[in-house]
């Protein structure tokens, strides 16, 4: 494990390489003690760069040989570097050989070439391709691969690697080969190879543009059977780029391979996609509606790399939001156009921007805030974050919404035109979408929207408005700030869409007329924040309207508005934009829970709720025309994460208290309709994971959730009793969980042997064990009960931290997903964190460095809690043989 040499490398001090590799011959001889790898490259000095010695990374290699042109060459050992002092001058190629052994099965980061059961994998990206061989490791080096593999037939069957087949056979002694070649050039941490006993699940297509295609979804031999909605997925995502952005497979195979030990969802190797089971398996009686979506979605995004990431790549790792901010947009729209009906496409919009608000927004007001694109990292590992990944996509969804959907179609086109086979930057994504669209408000506003890129922060715009009853104008102010993040005290204004509209008293949309314009143009438009502070005046505006703001998201900013209560009532039952509606919702219920956070009234019992809230909440619930899906995000209160966010000081069990006082509220007060939700919603017939029936389920999960959370303080046993029976009969694994959840969530009796029950059915499955390992360390807190479990499910013997699905299911549900049970105010919570931390970065510094960031937000803490928070990182960071890895993240925490 590489230790203690942390520096930091800067994005301005990017050179190009002093050498070009043009292609590589690789050779496998797979075992997992002692793999040996012959690599056999053709090089050329690049000549825009000073002649200098060829400096290769490696790392965790034995280097047994290195040969020039055929012949021993002297070389030296730097630290991780292989360098070649004495190689052929001129710009002629010639061509490099070398031997190393790497040992697989010891192989416990999951970074380089490793053992997962009885299977060779690979995970290359960012930088694993150094723990296989001597190399140029960097993205911006695009080569020709060929790769011939060898290994024991019998123990490993299939052999696979990017591009198509070329040749296979035997060879002496039950050994066999299989020689790959890719038709495109690719970097490194494109390669993949896998090699093992599997089976696949195969599909021919023929694309619009007429050319056949292999699609083969590769798993163990006893998971072919759960693999169907994975092949549909593809083929759906492979349907979706040729229709909307006219982007065709390039290659005659594309294979999909699951692996159950993999540290991140799923990886866009050229031809080859390697995945966390999780995202690939799935049957109704073993996997959730979100799984099922996950799936549908992570399919699509690994597959839109194979564009988006892998034609035209990444100059280097500062840029990684080029591919991931722009794969994210494109998976996020693949999403809402498979889901269909504008209702469905707003529901998934809410779920996406919930994620950003609760994982993105914070990450951007703590200690390792980073722009889209950063200036400067540690670990590379450490920035695959969701500001590269969410907030980018949001980044790149502006840059859409500006220049339209046809503008960014013929973005897309001059980006490919001018950048296909290369690597490039964010600012050449962006030049080419401005490029296009000439008179678009990006192009007009191009340097400052590129702020986006190199500012960190989430903007706050404060939007205040005036009524002029006499003049009949709406005079709506806006103004823009953004915090200091680290490294970046004062920032410059941004871009900032504002899509609105506005409605009169009763709800009807208003039309727009600004100000100097001849007629009213539509319900609603989008005004293009750029100064620190601009007024815009709407006239003939015949009433007081209430204004809807940010319609759809239109910018991942903090809206300040001073609407009052009624107002936001008036939007939560009439706004046309679904996203606002909900927003709306979302608003009156911070706002009562910070004004209940804020006082010491105790809140248990107590009617905090306004009877106006709630029985707007009845009317969501009961509306004849919403659909499920959209009432159920409605109805479920804002999270502990979220409520936590917009507080100076947190007392997070105080946030914690009140939340659950709020939620028993609901239960209680909306008790009838609950039931009349579950009875209109609870569905028996075939299973399908469509938007429309995941919704029912959703809505009626939370139903049977407020049912039996209200058994708990009536008493009533009829509903815990009907939940079990559920649990019991339940067709699918989305109606079984939520059923469990219910018991489990209210504290019932029946949870244990609820939960008994489900692991003895299910025991065999560890995908299904992780969620019963999930639920047990994410449920609610009661009296500090959680971890105490936490602890005992740490020794069953299903538990095994070295498997990062296990890991994240117990260990990190409970420190990064549970603040009203990790916060404890003995710091039990925190000294678990701690161990749990030193623990993994023993074996795999990526999985520990997340974990490590489970307590970012530590200063914000309320004491005891901060004290206690500081002292459990500082003695995480007293640790002398860290990681590069957590060392970079509790650093940065401390500072
Ligand atoms: N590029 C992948 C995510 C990924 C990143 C790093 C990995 O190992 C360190 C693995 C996967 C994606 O965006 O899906
Ligand atoms: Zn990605």
């Amino acid at each position: 494990m590489k230790q203690g040499q942390a520096t930091a490398t800067q994005r301005l001090d990017y050179q190009a390489p002093a050498f070009w590799i043009d292609s590589v011959e690789l050779t496998f001889d797979l075992d997992p003690a002692k793999t040996r790898v012959l690599n056999k490259m053709r090089l050329r000095r690049n000549p825009d760069v000073a002649p200098q010695p060829l400096r290769l990374d490696g790392e965790e290699l034995n280097l047994a040989r290195v040969l020039v042109g055929g012949a021993g060459t002297s070389f030296k050992i730097e630290g991780d570097q292989l360098v070649l002092e004495n190689l052929p001058e001129g710009n002629e190629p010639f061509e490099l050989e070398i031997f190393t052994t790497c040992a697989p099965n010891k192989n416990t980061q999951l970074s380089g070439l490793y053992v997962s059961g009885d299977t060779f994998f690979t995970q290359c990206e960012a930088q694993g391709f150094r723990r296989i061989t001597y190399f140029l490791d960097r993205p911006d080096v695009m080569a020709s691969y060929q790769v011939l593999l060898r290994a024991d037939k019998a123990q490993y069957p299939v052999l696979l690697s990017n591009g198509n087949l070329v040749e296979s056979g035997d060879l002496p002694d039950g050994r066999h080969f299989a020689r790959w070649q890719d038709p495109h050039k690719k970097p490194s941490y494109l390669f993949a190879l896998v090699a093992g006993k599997l089976v696949a699940r195969e599909q021919q297509i023929t694309s619009r543009a007429g050319h056949k295609h292999l699609l083969q979804v590769w798993v163990r031999p006893g998971d072919l059977g759960k693999t169907e909605h994975a092949m549909n997925s593809l083929m759906a995502a492979i349907a979706w780029d040729e229709t909307r952005f006219g982007l065709s497979l390039d290659l005659e195979r594309f294979m999909i391979v699951a692996t159950s030990d993999f540290n991140m969802g799923a990886m866009e190797n050229k031809g080859l996609n390697i995945f966390n089971t999780k995202y690939v398996l799935a049957t109704e009686a073993t996997a959730t509606d979100a799984d099922f979506a996950n799936i549908e979605s992570v399919v699509g995004h690994e597959y839109f790399h194979n564009w988006t990431g892998d034609r035209v790549t990444c100059r280097d790792w500062f840029q990684l939001s080029l591919k991931e901010g722009l794969t994210v947009f494109r998976d996020q729209e693949f999403s809402q156009d498979m889901a269909g009906s504008p209702s469905a496409r707003a529901v998934k919009r809410i779920e996406d921007v919930r994620v950003l608000r609760t994982a993105q927004f914070p990450e951007d007001a703590g200690p390792m805030a980073h722009p889209v694109r950063p200036d400067s990292y540690v670990e590379i590992n450490n920035f695959y974050t969701v500001t590269i990944y969410e907030k980018g996509a949001e980044v790149v969804r502006m840059q859409h919404n500006l220049v339209g959907r046809d503008g960014f179609a013929n973005g897309m086109k001059l980006y490919f035109e001018r950048h296909d086979g290369h690597a490039v930057t964010c600012d050449d994504f962006v030049q080419a979408i401005a490029d296009a669209n000439p008179a678009s408000p990006l192009a007009q506003h191009l340097g400052a929207f590129k702020r986006w890129y190199s500012q960190a922060g989430t903007p706050r715009v404060h939007a205040q408005g005036q009524y002029d009853a006499a003049a009949q104008t709406y005079t709506l102010t806006l103004t823009q700030s953004c915090p200091a993040t680290p490294g970046q005290p004062d920032k410059q204004p941004f871009v900032i869409p504002v899509a609105l509209g506005l409605l009169g008293q009763d709800g009807r949309a208003l039309a727009l007329q600004l100000e100097g314009e001849d007629a009213a143009a539509g319900h609603e438009r989008t005004l293009v924040l750029h100064e620190a502070r601009q007024t815009y005046t709407f006239t003939h505006v015949a009433e007081a309207p209430v204004p809807s703001l940010l319609r759809g998201f239109s910018a991942p900013v903090i809206l300040e508005c001073d609407y009052s209560d009624a107002e936001l009532l008036t939007l939560l039952a009439h706004d046309g934009d679904a996203f606002n509606r909900w927003e709306a919702g979302q608003r009156l219920a911070l706002r009562i829970a910070l004004a209940a956070i804020a006082s010491d009234a105790p809140v248990a019992q107590a009617a905090v709720l306004p009877p106006a809230f709630v029985a707007a909440m009845r009317d969501v619930l009961r509306h004849p025309q919403l659909d499920a899906a959209f009432k159920e995000l409605v109805l479920t209160l804002p999270s502990e994460t979220y409520l936590a966010e917009q507080l100076q000081t947190v007392d997070p069990q105080r946030v914690h208290e009140v939340r659950e006082a709020l939620r028993a509220q609901l239960a209680r007060e909306l008790h009838a309709d609950w039931a009349w939700a579950w009875e209109q919603h609870h569905a028996s017939g075939a299973y399908r994971p469509d938007a429309a029936s995941s919704g029912r389920r959703a809505l009626a999960g939370l139903a049977l959730a407020m049912l039996c959370l209200d058994a708990r303080t009536s008493g009533d046993t009829l509903w815990p009793g009907k939940t079990y029976q559920r649990f019991k009969t339940a067709a699918n694994m989305t109606d079984r969980l939520a059923a469990l959840g219910a018991l489990v969530g209210a504290g019932h009796a029946l949870a244990q042997p609820a939960l008994e029950r489900f692991h003895q059915l299910f025991k065999d499955d560890a995908l299904v064990i992780d969620k019963w390992f999930a639920l047990q360390a994410g449920r609610v807190d009661r009296g500090g009960d959680v971890l105490p479990s936490v602890k005992a499910l740490m020794k069953h013997p299903d538990f095994n931290l070295k498997n990062p699905n296990r890991a994240r299911s117990l260990v990190f549900s409970y420190c990064s997903a549970n603040p009203g049970a990790f916060h404890r105010s003995d710091a039990a919570g925190y000294v678990f964190w701690a161990d749990q931390v030193l623990a993994l970065d023993a074996f795999n510094p990526q999985v520990a460095a997340r974990l490590a960031r489970a307590l970012d937000r530590w200063s914000r803490l309320a004491e005891p809690w901060r004290s206690a928070a500081r002292e459990a990182i500082a003695r995480i960071a007293a640790k002398a043989d860290l990681s590069n890895d957590v060392r970079e993240v509790v650093t940065r925490a401390l500072a």
